[in-house]
């Protein structure tokens, strides 16, 4: 690995907020990728970080500093990420369901989806199916993202689908679902329209689902 990528991974993993934004604009001047500076550095940090949490050596302060050093990096990365190729059009209202404050990985989709030419609705964290439905009802939006990282809220995904249902607005709308957790048999099970794995097929997903 570059030096100055292991220096962002010590960054993310020591949550180091004032270093990591310098560290990566070093990178990005040094000609490095933006997607390996994303993957290699910040991303794989955070999976280490999530291991240590599971083997009982990080506890939550030491997640939650990590996510902030990342999200410092992310703010330095977001306009070179969001640089469009083909500018695909449609309109997506985004969240991370109910119960779930996880938002690393669904800003990264959104940074992504409005980079890619979308419009995008961004919701934030622990969203009701209400607010999605509200927003679908308005007729604001024509792709719903969904993303969850905790097994327990999940199910929110499920009432979100079955909520727009209700409403009678399923038609209305294109739903597709990610996170950690999340996997294409559970979008197949829940109803859902799609799923990704990751940011960039999530883009890719979005342009399909638009029919682009
Ligand atoms: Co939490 N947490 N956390 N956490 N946290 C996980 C998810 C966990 C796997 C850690 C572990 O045990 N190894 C575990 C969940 C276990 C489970 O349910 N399976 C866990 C837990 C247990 C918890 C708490 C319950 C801990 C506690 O309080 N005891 C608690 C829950 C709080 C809540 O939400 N109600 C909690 C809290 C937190 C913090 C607040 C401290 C912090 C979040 C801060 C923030 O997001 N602003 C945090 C963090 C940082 C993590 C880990 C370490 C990192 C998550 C992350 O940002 N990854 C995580 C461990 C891990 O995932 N390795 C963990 C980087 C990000 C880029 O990846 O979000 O997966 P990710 O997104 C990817 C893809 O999944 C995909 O694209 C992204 C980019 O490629 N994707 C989509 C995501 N959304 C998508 C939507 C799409 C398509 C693709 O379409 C719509």
């Amino acid at each position: 690995m570059e030096p100055i990528l292991k220096e962002i991974y010590d960054g993310v993993m020591s949550g180091n907020a004032a270093e990591v934004p310098v560290k990566v604009n070093a990178a990005l001047a040094a000609g490095i990728p933006p997607a390996t500076i994303l993957n290699d550095g910040m991303i794989a940090a955070m999976n280490t970080v999530g291991k240590l949490f599971e083997e009982g050596e990080f506890f939550v302060p030491e997640m939650l500093i990590s996510a902030r050093a990342m999200q410092a990096g992310l703010a330095v990365l977001k306009p070179k990420l969001a640089l469009a190729d083909i500018k695909a059009t449609g309109r997506v209202v985004a969240g991370t369901v109910k119960g779930d404050l996880h938002d690393i990985g669904k800003n990264l989709v959104c940074m992504l989806l409005e980079g890619a030419g979308f419009e995008v609705i961004d919701l934030g964290t622990d969203v009701a199916p209400e607010k999605f439905i509200e927003v679908i009802k308005e007729g604001k939006a024509d792709l719903v993202a969904l993303s969850a990282l905790l097994t327990t809220t999940m199910p929110n995904m499920r009432a979100t689908i079955e909520g727009l249902k209700a409403a009678g607005l399923r038609e209305k709308a294109k739903v597709m679902i990610g996170g950690a957790p999340v996997t294409q048999n559970y979008a197949d099970q829940i109803g859902a329209d799609g799923y990704a794995p990751d940011a960039s097929r999530a883009v890719a997903l979005a342009k399909s689902l638009m029919g682009g």
